[in-house]
């Protein structure tokens, strides 16, 4: 019976308005997230970036131009995406959370799986989602008895193939090569071979698999698929690497280390690997190197994305499920002299997020909305029509995915340990503890090079009146 009311809801058109509501009929999720992507796509709009299954999704779907994660390294940006809620800037977040859970369970709020799974779903989660790919603890992060995300999940799978555990998946390289001294590892790899000589290979299997399954249930599924690459070390199939063996990139805009006060760092989470001698900031040669391997781990990864979305279509649940496809934070390639994440500049905060579904309207159009990972929760419950949760702290972004010229009136938060910023439509305000301001215009050409905080007073503090209306008092 579900299944015919099913089938007369998609006749009519995806409930023949932007959603389905009907208890029994609850659309699908499927939530792709994917590690370390710059929003340097083909759907937003560079040429020299092979990305044919995320544009395409984006052609049927909403680009989000400027979404911004809250934190500028993985596991706390996905912290704020699975549980709705602001939290510390730590990769250990949802650990921690979970500690938290077992001590007092009343003190915490179901994350976003748990909420969808209290109404009906079944949730199941394959590859890096939360923090630790498979969503465990222990040294080598297979430990059942630790789950990152106690009560989320119904199956948390990380196949770890011939990288043996999924920490050794985690920085895995071809063939099963696991890091264990960073500095022997070599930072850019291209191996001829299929798919699953990389890590990525092996989970996107189990995730087909998963979705052959989910699709044949009558429980209506949230699926979500971790993507690794293009997180380090570079490593992906030479097929990924060869249409950019000859390719042009762009200049690096501001690639000169900032003069003042800023989150500047230098480049650690890349400099540790093995790059022969070699440094990018100062060998031009060596910089296109590691672009163009960038690049081949972006093309890498959208092929996973490609295959997931063809195994959606065969099981035909394609026509009732909601796709959302995120990146945990973006990537510096060299801009303000740094190779790598952990600063609150636009280069590490600003990432990709699509959300297509049928009957989605002015499809392929996308939105230049701030909006924020935070969004998520809040806009998945109202576009599955389940309760919206009361703790979730961001907004449900329903209006502009049926008007991308809808005005959800936001400003974007992120932190890390030692700072906290906040993005308008036009500026970014840095604030530092201890009280030093970074405050930049994003309508000028210096962006982001030039701070103006002594020149405009009035709007640093009434910026830091906003971040304290939403962070609290942990902002100083
Ligand atoms: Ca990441």
């Amino acid at each position: 019976m579900a299944r015919l009311l099913c089938l007369l809801v998609l006749l009519t058109g995806f409930a023949g308005s932007d959603l389905v509501s009907a208890e029994k009929d609850k659309p699908n999720v499927l939530l792709i997230c994917v590690d370390d992507l710059r929003p340097e796509l083909g759907c937003y709009g560079v040429d020299y970036i092979q990305s044919p299954h995320i544009d395409d999704l984006a052609a049927r779907g909403r680009l989000f131009e400027r979404h911004f994660v809250q934190a500028p390294t993985c596991g706390a940006s996905r912290f704020t995406l699975l549980t709705g809620r602001y939290g510390s800037g730590s990769n250990n977040a949802l650990f921690s959370r979970a500690s938290q859970l077992k001590a007092d369970p009343k003190s915490i709020h179901p994350s976003m799986p748990a909420w969808f799974r209290q109404h009906g779903y079944t949730t199941v989660s394959v590859g890096k989602v939360s923090h630790h790919p498979g969503g465990r603890g222990g040294s080598d992060w297979n430990d059942d008895s630790k789950p990152e995300m106690p009560d989320s999940w119904d199956r948390h799978l990380l196949p770890a193939g011939k990288w043996q555990h999924p920490r050794g998946w985690m920085h895995g390289l071809a063939h099963g090569e696991i890091r264990k001294k960073t500095n022997m590892m070599d930072v850019l790899q291209a191996e001829e071979g299929p798919d699953n000589i990389y890590p990525d290979g092996v989970a996107i299997d189990e995730s087909l698999r998963q979705l052959e399954k989910l699709a044949a249930s009558d429980k209506p599924f949230f699926l979500t698929v971790g993507v690794l690459r293009p997180h380090l070390p570079f490593g992906a199939p030479a097929k990924y690497l060869k249409p950019y063996l000859d390719a042009e990139f762009p200049k690096t805009p501001h690639p000169n280390k900032p003069s003042g006060k800023t989150t500047w760092h230098g480049s650690g989470e890349f400099m540790k690997y093995n790059r022969w001698g070699r440094n990018p900031n100062s060998d031009a040669e060596f910089a296109t190197k590691v672009r163009r391997h960038y690049a081949a781990c972006v093309s890498y990864a959208d092929a996973q994305v490609g295959k997931v979305l063809a195994k959606l279509k065969e099981t035909g649940a394609d026509k009732n499920t909601i796709i959302i496809l995120w990146g945990d934070h973006g990537w510096h390639l060299g801009e303000h002299g740094v190779w790598g994440k952990h600063t609150l500049f636009e280069e590490s905060l600003r990432s990709p997020l699509i959300i297509a579904y049928p009957g989605i309207a002015s499809p392929g159009k996308s939105t230049d909305e701030v909006v924020e990972t935070l969004d998520t929760f809040p806009t998945l419950c109202d576009l599955a029509g389940l309760p919206q949760p009361k703790f979730t702290q961001g907004v449900s972004l329903r209006p502009v995915l049926k008007d991308p010229r809808a005005d959800v009136g936001h400003s974007a938060i992120a932190y890390k340990g030692s700072a906290f910023t906040i993005r308008t439509d036009t500026h970014r305000m840095i604030l530092h503890k201890g009280g030093y301001a970074e405050l930049y215009d994003h309508t000028t050409p210096e962006g982001e090079t030039k701070n103006i905080a002594t020149d405009h007073p009035d709007l640093v503090t009434q910026l830091t009146k906003q971040l304290r209306s939403r962070l609290g008092k942990r902002v100083p």
